[in-house]
């Protein structure tokens, strides 16, 4: 299997921390967004996509969404689960990673996209919509802030998914100056606990 990782995007975050938590190990190549490597045709022709990460199959398949990556790792290395154990839990934890990933992690995307020098010229950036995906997502950590006051992760007791796409976009809102308000001391205490495991390193 191989790895096309790009060391400072967050999807690909998302797949190595998922990786390290299982203790898995796969060769990667780096591949450089900064200067659109993803969007020329020999990349174009892994993912027509353009996007990272992509996993490479021992069999020559491509799986190039980041969730579909971390399913396939689940099913090969089921330990620890991340994407949960039993109906309940299975069901809790997709609806979970299903709204950190719409409501946090894809508004914080969107406002660098839209607003970030990086992307200036290369996508067609909207401004107005960028400052609207960053009001949604600064409410929806306020929410999110609530909502850990009675949980230890996101999804519940335990450790999943959930908690990997949630850390990975806060943590990308960095360059768009999206960061956990210093009242948001249930954020702050999940933050500082999940940032703390030796996979966020990954
Ligand atoms: N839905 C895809 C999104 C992949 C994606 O947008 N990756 C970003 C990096 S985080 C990327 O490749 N950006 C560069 C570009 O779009 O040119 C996934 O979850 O894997």
């Amino acid at each position: 299997m191989k790895l096309y990782d790009s060391k400072l995007a967050p999807n690909p975050r998302r797949v190595r921390i998922f990786l390290a938590e299982k203790g898995v190990t796969i060769d990667t190549v780096q591949v450089d967004i900064a200067t659109a490597e993803n969007r020329k045709p020999e990349f174009l022709k892994l993912n027509p996509s353009g996007g990272v990460p992509v996993l490479q199959l021992d069999d020559g398949t491509y799986l190039s969404e980041t969730v579909a990556i971390c399913r396939y790792i689940e099913e090969t290395h089921p330990e620890p689960a991340l994407f949960g154990k039993g109906a309940k839990e299975r069901a809790l934890v997709e609806m979970w990673q299903r709204r950190m990933e719409f409501e946090v992690f894809l508004p914080i995307a969107q406002t660098f996209r839209n607003t970030h020098k990086f992307f200036a010229g290369r996508i067609p950036q909207v401004a107005e919509y960028g400052e609207v995906c960053r009001k949604g997502a600064v409410a929806r950590l306020a929410q999110l802030d609530e909502e850990l006051g009675s949980k230890e992760f996101i999804a519940g007791d335990t450790y999943t998914i959930a908690d990997i796409t949630a850390l990975c976009g806060i943590d990308f809102g960095k360059p768009s100056g999206i960061r956990i308000d210093e009242s948001h001391k249930n954020l702050l205490r999940w933050h500082s606990a999940v940032s703390g495991r030796p996979s966020a390193r990954a």
